[in-house]
């Protein structure tokens, strides 16, 4: 029979979605616990057919448990998460804590499996393996097929990320601005502080001292981390936008070695996880709202960089769902290669 699991910040948007994903997927978990803040202990979630009551997270609350899903913040990340190796228990972290951290895996399962292939449950041993960030997973899920053929020397990432990235909250912020603006009042800010509806804004992450801010940063290391190369040049600006729940991305690319672009075209077509939109004719590329609550992410205008010499550069357009390949699924693929 299978693991004995638990979902660490169910009643988040990603903490849903992780038991939207649990099912659709058939994870064969043999029990299951939910766990959150002392803020939700006690309410109950109706769960393939079978009532929970959501626990108050404690670190106790790992005991027995073979695996672990964490999307509730970085602090119970830090705080918890160690707690429950200790006992035993297999984390997949959604958070940022762990990411940059040597000894804990970066994983995107169709991108580098290899770096978590000495990890197993139900071992008694337990271990971190970070799940990377929303937009550097759904960007690599197309930039690596393509850095694996003809070598990614750099890599310019212009990012248009949806509101769930916040949060639930900003989701239903996101919306009752719409609502209000289009009624003539003024809008609601409390989650960011400045007006969403027919917006956009630079990413709302802390800037650092180099005039990055964290989301860029996020994508620049974990990129390096994850292809396992600290020399790959990566840049990227980071921009909320007014969309629900699928980041969208332009990405250029500089190769070392020559990609046509119906080579290239080809080798996203046979990715896994990926699915190729890219008709000029009809002008038909992704779209957020078509890749939303679905598992691949959608690639388009695959094209030459007509400013670099032969064939060395390539532009293209992604999209993918935020909370599911972007959290939830990759962090449950993760925990279907622990079996
Ligand atoms: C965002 N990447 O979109 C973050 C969520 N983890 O804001």
């Amino acid at each position: 029979d299978g693991p004995a699991i638990a979902v660490v910040g169910v009643t988040g948007a990603v903490g849903q979605e992780f038991l939207s994903v649990l099912s659709d997927r058939n994870f064969p978990y043999r029990s299951i616990k939910m766990l959150a803040s002392q803020r939700s202990a006690g309410r109950r979630i109706i769960f393939e057919d079978r009532d929970y009551v959501v626990e108050e997270l404690t670190a106790d609350s790992f005991d027995g448990v073979d695996i672990a899903l964490f999307s509730a913040g970085g602090s119970i990340s830090k705080k918890f998460g160690p707690a429950a190796v200790d006992r035993g228990t297999v984390v997949v972290d959604n958070s940022s804590a762990f990411r940059m951290d040597e000894k804990v895996p970066l994983v995107i399962p169709e991108v580098n499996p290899e770096a978590m292939q000495h990890i197993k449950a139900g071992t008694g041993k337990g271990a971190l393996i970070a799940n990377p960030n929303c937009s550097t997973i759904i960007c690599l899920m197309a930039a690596t097929p393509l850095h694996r053929r003809a070598k990614v020397l750099r890599m310019v990432v212009s990012t248009y990320q949806a509101a769930s990235g916040a949060g639930a909250a900003a989701m239903e912020s996101s919306k009752l601005q719409i609502r209000e603006v289009l009624e003539g009042k003024p809008p609601t800010c409390k989650i960011f502080n400045r007006q969403y509806a027919f917006n956009l804004f630079s990413h709302n992450a802390p800037v650092l001292s180099n005039g990055y801010n964290e989301e860029e940063m996020k994508m620049v290391k974990e990129t390096r981390k994850i292809w396992n190369d600290k020399d790959v040049k990566v840049t990227a600006t980071c921009i909320r936008v007014p969309v629900m729940r699928a980041h969208a991305e332009s990405v250029n690319l500089q190769f070392e070695n020559p990609l046509d672009e119906d080579t290239a075209r080809d080798i996203l077509k046979n990715a896994p996880g990926v699915v190729v939109i890219d008709d000029r004719e009809s002008n038909s590329f992704p779209t957020p709202l078509e890749v939303s609550n679905k598992d691949d992410v959608a690639v388009g205008r695959i094209r030459q960089d007509l400013s670099q010499d032969g064939n060395q550069g390539l532009d293209i357009f992604i999209c993918g769902d935020q909370i599911r390949k972007g959290a939830a699924l990759n962090a449950i693929q993760i925990a279907e290669m622990l079996l």
